[in-house]
């Protein structure tokens, strides 16, 4: 996935009306939006539509897909019939849930994001541990695709040291969260910021500020 200025928006307003508010200011820093459970229930999905088609924005939709492999794949043919890029899948399912993912991302000839640790200080308790082989289970299923954190540079960094320099690794936790952009972007291939754009004051100078700081 190529992205603009390696900055990938997440989006997690609750309205419709919102989401085009900031999108209309921020649409010529950014050009590919991440959705998750808030605005798609909030909205539904059509509202990856609506987002595509006025604004031209890749979507990646953040469910965190972690069920049995029957499931999954629904979850996944539905979000990838209403338009998305992308899905975003937990690896802590294990490969049979994941690969029902990857099958489907294939069949709809789209791309399929698996995460390996989080961001979130709870992420030490349980999932910290399997994180490396989450990362090396990708390896071996042959994914491409990855979500890894940029709260911890140190499991970044050791997480591309699993998956490769040719492995694309986008990574949520930069502003909000405490992560610094520029130094994530040294293991990772994009950065995902929410807070820091959309509930700025003016998101258009938000973006542009933390894009400078990048270079
Ligand atoms: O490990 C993760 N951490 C994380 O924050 C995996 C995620 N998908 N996210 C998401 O990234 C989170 O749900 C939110 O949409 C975004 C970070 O937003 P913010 O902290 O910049 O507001």
């Amino acid at each position: 996935m190529n992205i603009k200025n390696n900055l990938i928006l997440a989006l997690d307003v609750m309205s419709e009306s919102e989401a085009i508010e900031i999108c209309d200011s921020i649409k010529e820093n950014i050009d590919t939006i991440k959705i998750g459970y808030p605005l798609a229930l909030a909205e539904g999905l059509e509202i990856i539509k609506k987002l595509k088609d006025e604004f031209g924005f890749k979507v990646i939709c953040d469910f965190k897909v972690a069920d049995i492999d029957a499931t999954n794949s629904k979850i996944c043919d539905e979000t990838f019939k209403a338009g998305a890029d992308a899905i975003i899948c937990h690896g802590f399912v294990g490969p049979d849930s994941v690969q029902a993912c990857l099958d489907m991302a294939n069949r709809h000839e789209k791309e399929l994001f698996l995460l390996t640790e989080m961001s979130h200080p709870g992420a030490k308790m349980f999932l910290q541990k399997d994180a490396d082989a989450i990362a090396q289970m990708g390896i071996d299923m042959g994914i491409t695709n990855y979500v890894a954190p940029a709260t911890r540079l140190d499991r970044l960094s050791d997480i591309r040291n699993i998956v490769g320099e040719d492995a694309y690794i986008i990574s949520p936790g930069v502003g909000k969260q405490g992560g610094d952009g520029k130094k994530t972007l040294k293991y990772s291939n994009a950065i995902i910021v929410g807070r820091s754009i959309y509930e700025a004051d003016n998101p258009k100078t938000a973006c542009e500020t933390l894009i400078k700081t990048l270079k």
